[in-house]
């Protein structure tokens, strides 16, 4: 019983990043796929992402599989050196719900340093934009190089901010390695399958 049954699957990245947009995207697809998700929202002082969620999966997952975690000042702290806040509201989750596969938790958004600890995430997603600069990759943060899915978000802002999708690919190539990225772009749910697969076939083992 409890949290470590279930998987955990971290979305950290930049405040506007998308992380929101993508778990609005990836939930009705997992729930779609047989899966009973659970949904945590780390924010600074508010429930703020939260609601958001409660709002959009009002329809899709049951109230308590929805909660928010407020963080204080430093929103890397809750899930990094003390995730102990997370894990209580997961085992919350499982002990009301046993059958629970997955769960997503939103990190509060940071910097480029923000990483997860490794007893709360099984898998840690880390979203960028492309509206945050084409160099992003480049810079190497921590979130960039360790995450286990790199996600370039904002596809379609690239043309408006003079990002070419090319350098960007050719950087997150060189930074990552054998790991792996994805370009999305949560407005049109572009990339979002390639984002679901690798959590299924890592994670969930489909
Ligand atoms: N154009 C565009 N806007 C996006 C995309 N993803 C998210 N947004 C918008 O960017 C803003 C910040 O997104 P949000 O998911 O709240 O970022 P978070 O702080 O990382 O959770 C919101 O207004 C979203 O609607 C995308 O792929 N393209
Ligand atoms: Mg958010």
């Amino acid at each position: 019983m409890g949290y470590r049954d279930v998987a955990k699957v971290g979305l950290g990245g930049p405040v506007g990043s998308g992380k929101t947009a993508l778990v609005k995207r990836l939930v009705p697809e997992l729930v779609e796929r047989d899966y009973e998700v659970g949904v945590i929202a780390n924010d600074i002082m508010t429930q703020e992402d939260a609601d958001v969620f409660r709002e959009s999966f009002a329809e899709l997952l049951p109230e308590d599989l929805v909660e928010g975690v407020e963080t204080g000042a430093c929103p890397h702290t809750g899930i990094r050196e003390d995730p102990s806040m997370n894990l209580a509201a997961v085992d919350e989750f499982t002990e009301r719900h046993p059958e629970l596969d997955v769960v997503l938790i939103e990190s509060g958004g940071d910097n480029l340093a923000a990483t997860f600890n490794p007893e709360l995430a099984d898998y840690f997603l880390f979203v960028i934009s492309v509206a945050e600069g084409e160099d992003i990759p480049r810079k190497r943060g921590p979130g960039v190089t360790q995450a286990d899915l790199l996600v370039v978000n904002k596809t379609d802002l690239a043309p408006h901010v003079d990002a070419d999708l090319d350098v960007i690919e050719a950087d997150a190539g060189e930074v990552r390695g054998d790991d792996p990225f994805v370009f999305t772009n949560c407005k049109d749910a572009e990339g979002v399958d390639a984002v679901l697969e690798h959590v299924e076939r890592e994670v969930l083992f489909a």
